[in-house]
């Protein structure tokens, strides 16, 4: 049996880091392939989220593509951690350098996907109303991508207006003069809060949970400081590829609770100073694991809440108490809790006084209404699953990946569905991704998916899918080691707490970049095991 003729061997969704690599390193294997993209350019997270003060959390250097030395040594990074313009022009500038355009579709939303068993390949629709037909199809859809605005009552009179911080209008948003309530107070609400308080006239903060958060300490990189970087990248990124994180750092060989307190304050403060999540991967090694251990943690970072906001009674309202430290992502900022001391900024505790409807004029609370001309979410995303369900994904018998997934996500290794042949996931449910630097998870995942396809080319196989045992002790493996951290004990989006009616299931993979990394080797070393190989006879490629 032959390769059934298709239009194409590869289609990837998604414009952003994984999938303007996937095509990189599809057209190195000689796959004739195209990039389906719903935004008018390429970008991703960084196309989408424009508002003001979007920054990456983690460090230029490393938040970048290691593939390409030439790269490395000719981009130039201006600052500690990269602003949402720097990155874009980053990624437009690899789509430039390596001629990806010319096989990207602009402007595209993949809408469906189904396999066709008969003639094994993948059809994918599309909002334009076309279709491709296709051997393998790569979902490089991000794991904060499904926007979530809440289904507030009333939200359809609001006579001002609202965007959602990923949505963000190309043309800018003027606070002059205005009245801004912002909801969510996560990574992305400490990023735009201090910059809309500066310009309007004033700010209401909808706060639902208070979040621990460390300080950035952002600042211009020097030439001296950009050189060094240069010159050590390659053993930068060997670091980031076999650390916990994906950061070029490891934690301390300690536990919090065997130093002596004064050590123990004394490492806090260092790592306070140093700033980012240091904090969290270069500190004790029990910070995830014990409760006690991350307690004094915690305590440590309440205290410079109340240390920053002037109003004890503000600073015990956005002190976090309902979860241990880290297990909500610690957003970093810069003057995030000062801007509490600002005249024109207003917290407005949810907990105390909770939403109950939007207004023509503003938003009301079960204790006050507040006047308002322009209301910004900041209420995060479907994470994890959300991009991957808002496409009509259809594996074997027609079954609908919504259906699979019912319960939560059930994943080989974050990469590959049983059920649904040639298909695979960067960055997937049950992979390291959110719980680790994007592009170094990125990478690793679309280097094993290109190394894979070789290998499935080279055989001559026709399909290959995932095993559903083996899929079934991954996925309780996931499981299991989630339930030795702290993690489940919060309602975070790593749950699903945020999205009503979305299973609770905790979805990353979190024993570690470098553990998984060794693990998918050796995965691709034994023959692609727990995967099958439906053999159709010649080898297509060499
Ligand atoms: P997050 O981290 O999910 O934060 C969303 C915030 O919005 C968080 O404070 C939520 O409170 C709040 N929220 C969500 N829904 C509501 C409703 N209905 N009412 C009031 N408040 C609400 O999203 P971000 O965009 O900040 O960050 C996502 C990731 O992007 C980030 O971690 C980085 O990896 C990049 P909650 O805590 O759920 O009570």
């Amino acid at each position: 049996m032959n390769a059934p003729a298709t239009e194409l061997d590869a289609v990837v969704v998604g414009a952003g880091f994984s999938g303007l690599y996937m095509l990189h390193r599809l057209r190195s294997l000689g796959l004739r392939t195209r990039l389906i993209e719903a935004g008018t350019d390429v970008g991703g997270t960084w196309y989408w989220n424009r508002y003001p003060g979007a920054r990456c959390d983690s460090e230029s250097h490393n938040y970048s593509y290691s593939f390409s030395p030439e790269l490395e040594q000719e981009w130039e990074w201006s600052s500690k951690y990269p602003a949402q313009p720097e990155i874009l022009a980053y990624l437009q500038h690899v789509a430039e350098r390596f001629d990806l355009r010319r096989d990207i579709v602009f402007g595209t939303r993949v809408t469906a996907a189904r396999f066709e068993e008969d003639a094994l390949h993948w059809r994918v629709d599309t909002d334009r109303g076309g279709s491709l037909r296709t051997r393998y199809l790569i979902t490089a859809v991000g794991c904060l991508s499904a926007g979530q605005v809440p289904d507030l009552p009333g939200l359809a009179r609001f006579e001002g207006t609202w965007h959602h911080t990923g949505q963000w209008p190309h043309r800018g948003v003027d606070f002059g003069g205005r009245r801004v309530g912002v909801i969510g107070t996560g990574a992305t609400g400490m990023q735009v809060i201090p910059v809309v308080a500066e310009q309007a006239t004033h700010l209401h903060v909808f706060q639902r949970t208070p979040n621990f958060s460390l300080p950035a300490r952002n600042a211009p990189l020097d030439p001296q400081q950009v050189r060094d970087i240069k010159a050590r990248y390659r053993d930068i990124r060997q670091h980031a590829r076999h650390s916990f994180s994906g950061f070029p750092v490891d934690p301390l060989q300690r536990s919090a609770l065997e130093v002596p307190a004064a050590e123990r304050e004394a490492t806090y403060e260092r790592l306070w100073a140093v700033g980012g999540f240091r904090f969290l991967f270069e500190g004790f090694s029990d910070i995830l694991f014990s409760r006690a251990a991350n307690d004094t943690a915690a305590e440590f970072l309440r205290r410079k809440i109340s240390e920053t906001v002037d109003d004890p009674a503000v600073a015990a309202a956005l002190t976090p108490t309902s979860h241990p430290f880290g297990t909500k992502r610690p957003p970093l900022n810069t003057r995030y809790f000062e801007t509490f001391n600002r005249d024109n900024v207003t917290l407005v505790d949810l907990r105390r006084e909770p939403i109950t409807e939007v207004t023509r004029r503003g938003i009301r609370t079960e204790a006050d209404e507040y006047p308002l001309d322009l209301i910004i979410f900041a209420t995060g995303f479907d994470a994890m699953t959300g991009a991957l369900l808002r496409m009509d994904l259809r594996g074997r018998g027609g079954q609908a990946l919504a259906d699979k997934w019912r319960d939560g996500p059930r994943s080989y290794l974050g990469l590959a569905v049983a059920g649904f042949p040639n298909l695979f996931t960067i960055t997937g449910p049950g992979s390291p991704s959110v719980l680790s630097n994007m592009p170094t998870s990125i990478e690793q995942h679309v280097d094993w998916i290109a190394d894979c396809l070789a290998h499935v080319e080279r055989t001559g196989a026709a399909v290959i899918e995932a095993d559903a045992e083996a899929e079934q002790r991954w996925v309780e493996h996931v499981n299991a080691v989630a339930e030795t951290t702290l993690f489940p004990l919060a309602d975070s989006w790593y749950v699903g707490a945020n999205v009503p009616g979305k299973p609770r299931v905790f979805m990353p993979y979190v024993g570690g970049v470098g553990p998984y990394r060794e693990h998918c080797e050796e995965i691709a070393r034994d023959g692609y095991a727990g995967f099958h190989l439906r053999p159709t006879g010649q080898p297509r490629r060499a």
